[in-house]
């Protein structure tokens, strides 16, 4: 049985996935901070012989290390990692943008991204895996004064370059880019944005291809 690695899995487009990913049949590692969030979904897709729980706070290396080591004593290997996890703005623009979120923006959004595909590289190398990268559509357009929008045009940088580091080993590396999703990652519901289960689709779309076929980026939008 296949190992589907999911960061941010605690709640939004990670969970939404998650869901999506046991359904059709992968085991899943859900790595985040909020273990309890975790532990309860890991509980529901099946317990521990479908689903682990890890505490992970992704700008650690030493945490993303033992999320893999942990993996691979449940569950033996590493087939499809989603590099999901992030967080957003406290405030708009540089002017009135607070340089503490902006650190922890690009720690979180970049930094733990690529660290994510670091340490499951062995992994999905040997698999002939697949890397996800949730960017995001503020990564490939501009946004006046977007700090975010610059981490996640970082994301859609890594992504490409990703790809073309992985040609010729059998790995496929697509960035989900979606606009507006209504998930926690907003501190009120926003009507008529993504659903987390529209870009969950869009994952499972990306991996579900015969293994030829790259996806090598879901540009999404609610209008
Ligand atoms: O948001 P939310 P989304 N270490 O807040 C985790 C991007 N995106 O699903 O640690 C480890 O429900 C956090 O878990 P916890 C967005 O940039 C969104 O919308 O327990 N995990 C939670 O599971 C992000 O990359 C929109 O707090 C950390 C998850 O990240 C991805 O979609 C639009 C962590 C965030 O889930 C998922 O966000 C877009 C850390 N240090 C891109 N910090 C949108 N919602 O409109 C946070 O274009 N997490």
């Amino acid at each position: 049985m296949k190992t589907f690695l999911i960061t941010g899995a605690s709640s939004g487009i990670g969970e939404a996935t998650a869901r999506l990913a046991s359904g059709a049949g992968y085991r899943v590692a859900l790595a985040a901070r909020s273990t309890d969030k975790l532990e309860r979904l890991a509980e529901e897709l099946g317990g521990p012989d479908r689903a682990i729980a890890v505490a992970c706070d992704v700008t650690s290396l030493d945490d993303q290390q033992a999320m893999v080591d942990r993996t691979l004593s449940a569950f033996g290997r590493i087939d499809v990692a989603f590099a999901n996890a992030g967080i957003g703005a406290t405030a708009a623009g540089t002017e009135n943008g607070d340089p503490a979120n902006w650190r922890d923006m690009m720690l979180v959004n970049i930094f733990g991204c690529v660290l994510t595909v670091k340490v499951c590289l062995e992994q999905i190398k040997r698999n002939r895996g697949h890397i996800l990268l949730t960017g995001s559509r503020a990564g490939r357009r501009v946004n006046k004064g977007s700090v975010y929008g610059a981490t996640k045009w970082a994301v859609t940088g890594y992504g490409h370059n990703l790809r073309e580091e992985m040609a010729g080993t059998g790995v496929r590396v697509t960035l989900i880019e979606p606009g507006m999703v209504d998930t926690p990652f907003f501190d009120e519901p926003k009507p008529g944005a993504l659903t987390a289960d529209d870009v969950a689709r869009a994952v499972m779309y990306a991996v579900e291809q015969p293994g030829h076929v790259n996806v090598s980026e879901i540009l999404m939008a609610p209008e």
